[in-house]
């Protein structure tokens, strides 16, 4: 369902200088539209603008996660040491770890993955080849100790993470539920409405047999990837090795991208080491084989602007807009003006579109660079000038193209370029 919020309402402290400190255009225009705050290095606050983008892709990962029929549920931050302690990971780990002790002198840790937790559940609980496949997910906050936390949400300490594991009775079951989870992650990226790029990636600490990287490509980004000319073979430069595709395709590109979500077929490395058996169909003991899934939530917000922006700020691509519409009354002492936004306003927000409009007693260009700025799709200007000929302006944010239309007009107008879709069904 939709909603109307008023601006005067809402916390948006927008600013018109570059903040010093952000060195990617991500992290500068969320700053300066109001989206984000520094609490500390490589923590923040969400804003209400900036937590709506955050909620919307949320909602898309959710929705696919669902759909893939993985099961939602909600793993605690905490993690007791005794736990990484059965993987080795307690000693592997590093610095990143952020490890603590309670009052007790016990040490835990704030969890940057769940591996070892989720296993934790399944061999107290799955004990029969008959509960399996399991997939799990959860959307929750996680926390990895960078050295270098910069950047803003694209490397965070804090962030946060959708991570999914899946469960199966043998490889050929792990492998369908790898691809399952492949499948729903080239749906999010592409309802998120972003241009990426599936690629072949190390596994790094988390480990396992193979991995794939999805990334968002935007020329500001810290990955580099190669992809070939004449096949589907792409390949984080990590993972390449030479400059021709190893399948003997032709040459490869270079690209630059950020890693939005990374995949995991892990076999039986995690539930081998915490010993988590089940009973297979012929009364033997075996270990469920695994795979994790993970999509960087509080990234992808940033990378969808690393993608889309221009020299005025934020083009957000519709489905993760904070709102979808922006109504700008330019002069807010002209009644007729303040009817004819609010009509409009009142009438989109009735059709399930979330819309803004921005009630302020501020000058037309002021209104007009923050909007700019904050970057919602559409902007409909109401104007003394143009309502003397029954008209309002209609704003594409993305190319600037204006269109003159009556107040009817828009409304339709709108409801057919941003109403969403009904979501399409698995292909
Ligand atoms: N256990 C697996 C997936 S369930 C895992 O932790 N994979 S990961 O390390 O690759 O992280 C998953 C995703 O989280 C990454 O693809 C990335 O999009 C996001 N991510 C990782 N580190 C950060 C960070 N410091 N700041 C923001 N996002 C991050």
């Amino acid at each position: 369902m939709g909603e109307g919020v008023r601006y005067s309402k809402l916390l948006i402290p927008t600013l018109r200088e570059e903040p010093g400190e952000a060195e990617v255009v991500s992290h500068r225009l969320m700053i300066r539209a109001g989206m984000i705050r520094k609490v500390a290095a490589g923590i923040y606050t969400y804003l209400p603008l900036g937590l709506r983008v955050i909620r919307k892709v949320e909602n898309i990962v959710r929705e696919e996660m669902n759909r893939a029929g993985a099961q939602e549920l909600l793993m605690p931050m905490v993690q007791p040491s005794e736990l990484w302690n059965e993987t080795g990971r307690w000693g592997e780990y590093g610095k990143e770890l952020l490890r603590f002790k309670d009052r007790g002198e016990r040490e835990f840790c704030l969890g940057p993955t769940h591996e070892e937790v989720v296993t934790d559940l399944v061999r107290a609980e799955v004990k029969s080849y008959r509960q399996l496949p399991q997939i799990l997910y959860q959307i929750q906050t996680k926390f990895r100790d960078e050295i270098r936390p910069r950047f803003g949400l694209m490397r965070g300490r804090e962030f946060l993470m959708k991570d999914a594991y899946s469960f199966d009775r043998d490889e050929e079951g792990a492998k369908t539920s790898y691809d399952t989870m492949c499948r729903a992650y080239h749906r999010i990226f592409e309802r998120c409405g972003l241009t990426f790029k599936p690629v072949e990636a190390e596994s790094g600490v988390i480990g396992g047999i193979f991995s794939q990287e999805f990334m968002v490509l935007a020329e500001t980004g810290e990955d580099s990837l190669v992809a070939c000319h004449a096949c589907d073979y792409a390949a984080n430069v990590e993972k390449a090795n030479g400059d021709s595709c190893p399948r003997g395709h032709g040459p490869l590109s270079t690209h630059r991208g950020i890693e939005v979500g990374h995949i995991f077929m892990l076999g039986t490395k995690y539930s081998r080491a915490m010993k988590a058996v089940f009973l297979d169909n012929n009364g033997k003991e075996a270990h469920p084989v695994m795979g994790c899934y993970g999509i960087g939530i509080s990234r992808t917000a940033a990378a969808a602007i690393e993608q889309n922006h221009d020299a005025k700020g934020i083009l957000w691509p519709l489905p993760l807009a904070p709102y979808q519409v922006h109504v700008i009354p330019v002069n807010d002492k002209s009644e007729r003006v303040m009817i004819t936004a609010e009509l409009i306003y009142g009438t989109l927000s009735n059709l399930g579109l979330d819309v803004l409009i921005d009630d302020r007693s501020e000058r037309p260009g002021v209104k007009f660079n923050d909007a700019d700025l904050i970057g919602i799709p559409y902007q409909i200007i109401v104007g003394d000038k143009n309502l003397a000929e029954g008209r309002v302006e209609l704003k594409d944010r993305r190319d600037g193209k204006i269109t003159k239309v009556t107040t009817e007009e828009v409304i339709d107008l709108v409801k057919k370029l941003a109403l969403p879709p009904p979501p399409q069904a698995e292909s």
